[in-house]
């Protein structure tokens, strides 16, 4: 291996001879793309070299299968892990250019939607940080999730094209071309079948490689993008068709165009199931051929693979891992079943039942018809050896991916112990029942480089010095801050950091939207998706209570409150759009009052991303985690906020409930409904009407909505939204205002009182250390891959 020369050299290096520029005459992307590749290099040594040990062992690998990987920014990533940050920072402080302002140039790629890209991407930092060799495979969207803007409170959708900046982190592999197909006929001639697809585009790869904690590893990112296989129609052109002419390469392009395409029309559905199998497709045949190259017999597949469904919308993963054993390499199919099953695992992250995928049998024997012949004999395989199964993956003329996925996986998993429980008393009750030691728990985690480290470097620096470093990749280590959080010195400290943590974002805020706020406010922090059962709406019902009473009686001692929400709602659910218009609208009544102004404030950022919860996750006081109980599966961002300080107000949903045993009651602000409640108050006849009867402020802050206090030029703006909640109020906001209320009392009271506040904050940080992502694929690697650390082998 070639040494290295120092990173100025390799930045000045790159500066020159990669982008062709001068120090002097270099723009700000020159010099985030120099700093990128400089890093990059010393990743790719640590790349090639896990490369070479994983052949060399002959290792088990792990292969992701998702369609999300929500990465972010990556160059803070990888200087963080490699330790450059000070290097770094110095290099480009001689050259007069700013660290920061370097690294914000970098597109925030939003290959992912929320929580469970997030995951995806926050295990494959682990993967590395662990040493299991390991590929996460996805999709190359051209447009990742769109950006948000707000256009007279509306939220608007704008088309996200972060590959039109220059992107440092890829390396295209034009030689790894899968051809996958759709559509056609099958042919049957006795055993032998056959699939002749009508249409086939062609898979491309690119990979990122992702380095783990201090370089020691580095695993890879393989994103497929699609292509024409003859992208030109010379013949066509020749005819002066010209459009016509580019017609197969647009329509290949298509595939990897964009996230979620609008699935509300018949053509969305399709585009949508062929991504997945897009993906999928081209990620078995690449499995399969490395793991031909290096071990060739069929029957050790499961010893050496392990392939995770991030969710059903790779399950298509299950049919085409037999078919091509079976139709293609000509196994037995008990054999290919066993062989696929031996292989594969699936982990659910919802119990929603909009969300569980089900596919109307037209459209996918349309594309797939092959897949569903297979998925028919696989569901009378699976009926004949349990005779007394009910349930079929055939149903109301639909495929039903859950139950596919079920049956071809030897482990399934929820995301945390509540969810996992409804798992197995709920949608999975059945196949749970003939297979009890099927459904396995893998709590959700976060990585502590990117979700502290990196993006708290105060709070970071503070807890090293208490306790040194080795917490970064072993956080059960932060118990140790234990003694520290009961000693009003070290307390001051952490207040302290808090306090530079939440300057920085009230500048930030200031300077980039225009929202001045007063750092010494409580940061009331809500930062997700949309969604009714988030219930957002919730929170605003609370805050518009919350300003009435104010104005009521502005001498009555309030404690100062920030209420900071962001989030994206899906361009096609309407109701969740309304929200955010509420929540702006209210803001700008609400910010404008004089007599309420210096206790509250609402702001709503807009284009939530990584980078931007990274910003607020370290300012913020509180974390708001008010789902409806059973509806979040586990939630992911309650713990970056426990991590870094912010004590949770919240239901027992997902892993709040283990947050606060791990934290402790005394440190975490209950209230609600718990899950079997729910399920009991849906069944009691006008809860929503009882519950705004017995409570005025909650009755008050309706009718402000209603009457269009916040929309005074169309006041009927919100009635579907004040009609839902009235009405049906399937998630509950009004039967849980009044416990959320006097919750959020109890906070101001808490918050009052600085020292008390700062304990409890610190409180949750120390006790934060098992919701590593580190935790979380160790449980994955003992119980469900079998697979084994390569660091130190
Ligand atoms: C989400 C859940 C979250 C969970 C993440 C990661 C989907 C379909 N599910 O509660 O809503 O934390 O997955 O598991 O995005």
């Amino acid at each position: 291996m070639t040494k290295l020369p120092s990173l100025r050299e390799s930045i000045l290096q790159h500066l020159r001879y990669s982008f062709g520029k001068d120090p002097e005459h270099a723009i700000l992307e020159d010099w985030r793309m120099a700093v990128s590749y400089a890093v990059r290099d010393r990743i790719t040594d640590a790349w090639i070299n896990a490369t070479h040990r994983t052949y060399d062992t002959g290792a088990k690998r792990v292969y992701y299968l998702s369609m999300e990987f929500l990465i972010g920014r990556l160059l803070e990533d990888g200087i963080v892990n490699l330790e450059l940050v000070d290097e770094a920072r110095a290099v480009l402080a001689e050259f007069g250019k700013d660290y920061q302002a370097v690294l914000a140039d970098e597109p925030d790629a939003a290959l992912g939607n929320g929580g469970l890209g997030r995951l995806a991407a926050c295990f494959l930092e682990s993967l590395s940080t662990l040493g299991c060799p390991a590929h996460g495979y996805g999709i190359r969207y051209e447009h990742g999730l769109f950006r948000q803007s707000f256009v007279d409170g509306r939220q608007v959708e704008m088309p996200e094209h972060w590959l039109e900046q220059r992107h440092a982190w890829e390396f295209e592999r034009p030689e790894v071309r899968y051809r996958v197909g759709f559509g056609g006929h099958v042919d049957t001639r006795g055993e032998t079948v056959r699939w002749y697809p009508a249409e086939e585009v062609e898979a491309e790869a690119f990979d990122t490689p992702v380095v783990g904690w201090k370089g020691r590893w580095a695993n890879t990112l393989r994103l497929w993008s699609g292509r024409a296989i003859h992208p030109f129609d010379l013949d066509r052109f020749n005819h002066g068709d010209y459009a016509g002419a580019a017609q197969p390469e647009a329509l290949a392009r298509t595939i990897s165009r964009v996230l979620y395409p609008d699935d509300t029309t018949e053509q969305g559905k399709e585009l949508r199931l062929k991504q997945e199998y897009f993906l999928t497709c081209a990620a078995l045949r690449d499995i399969l051929r490395r793991f031909n190259n290096q071990f060739g017999d069929l029957r050790k597949l499961p010893a050496k693979v392990a392939i995770q469904l991030n969710d059903t919308h790779p399950a298509i993963a299950g049919p085409e891992l037999v078919r091509v054993l079976h139709d293609e390499r000509g196994l037995p199919f008990d054999d290919a079943l066993e062989i696929a099953q031996g292989c594969l695992s699936y982990t659910n992250h919802t119990l929603l039942p909009e969300a569980l995928e089900a596919w109307d049998e037209s459209l996918f024997g349309r594309l797939l018809p092959r897949h569903i012949q297979l998925i028919d004999r696989i569901d009378a395989t699976h009926a004949a050896r349990n005779p007394s199964r009910q349930q079929s993956m055939r149903a109301d003329h639909q495929v039903k991916m859950g139950q596919l996925s079920f049956v071809m996986a030897h482990k399934v998993n929820g995301v945390s112990a509540l969810h996992t429980d409804l798992m197995k008393s709920t949608v999975f009750s059945e196949l749970h029942r003939l297979h009890p030691d099927r459904i396995v728990n893998q709590t959700n985690g976060v990585t502590p480089r990117r979700w502290l480290l990196g993006c708290n470097p105060r709070l970071a620096s503070l807890i090293t010095e208490s306790i040194g470093e080795a917490w970064v990749d072993d956080l059960d280590q932060l118990t140790r801050l234990e003694p520290s959080v009961e000693d009003a010195a070290w307390l001051d400290r952490y207040a302290q950091v808090k306090r530079d943590n939440k300057v920085d974002l009230a500048n930030w805020m200031a300077r980039h939207h225009g929202v001045h706020v007063d750092p010494d406010m409580l940061f009331d922090v809500q930062i997700k998706r949309l969604h009714e059962y988030k219930r957002q709406h919730l929170n605003i019902l609370e805050t518009i209570a919350l300003w009435s009473e104010i104005r009521d009686n502005p001498e009555a001692g309030w404690t100062p409150r920030l209420k900071l929400f962001a989030g994206k709602a899906a361009p096609g659910y309407f109701f969740a759009k309304d929200i955010i218009r509420l929540i702006n609208d209210a803001a700008a009544v609400i910010n404008a009052d004089p007599v309420t102004a210096p206790y509250l404030k609402v702001a709503f950022l807009p284009n939530y991303n990584v980078s931007l919860a990274e910003r607020l996750v370290p300012a913020a006081d509180l974390s708001e985690q008010i789902s409806t109980a059973g509806k979040e599966a586990s939630g992911t961002g309650n713990m970056k906020f426990a991590l870094n300080g912010a004590p949770t107000v919240g239901t027992l949903d997902g892993a709040n409930v283990e947050i606060r045993e791990h934290v402790g009651a005394e440190n975490f602000f209950l209230f609600g409904m718990t899950a079997e409640e729910v399920m009991e108050r849906r069944h009691v006849d006008g809860h929503a009407w009882r519950a705004i009867e017995a409570d005025p402020r909650l009755r008050r802050a309706l009718d402000l909505i209603r009457d269009g206090r916040f929309s005074p030029q169309d006041p009927g703006r919100y009635h579907g939204i004040t009609g839902n909640l009235e009405g049906p109020d399937y998630f509950l906001v009004c039967s849980d205002f009044t416990d959320y209320w006097r919750a959020q009392r109890e906070v101001d009271a808490a918050f009052a009182d600085r020292s008390r506040w700062s304990r409890m904050a610190a409180w949750n940080t120390a006790r934060s250390g098992w919701f590593s992502s580190d935790r979380t694929i160790r449980g994955y690697m003992a119980d469900i891959w079998n697979a084994q650390s390569l660091i130190g082998a």
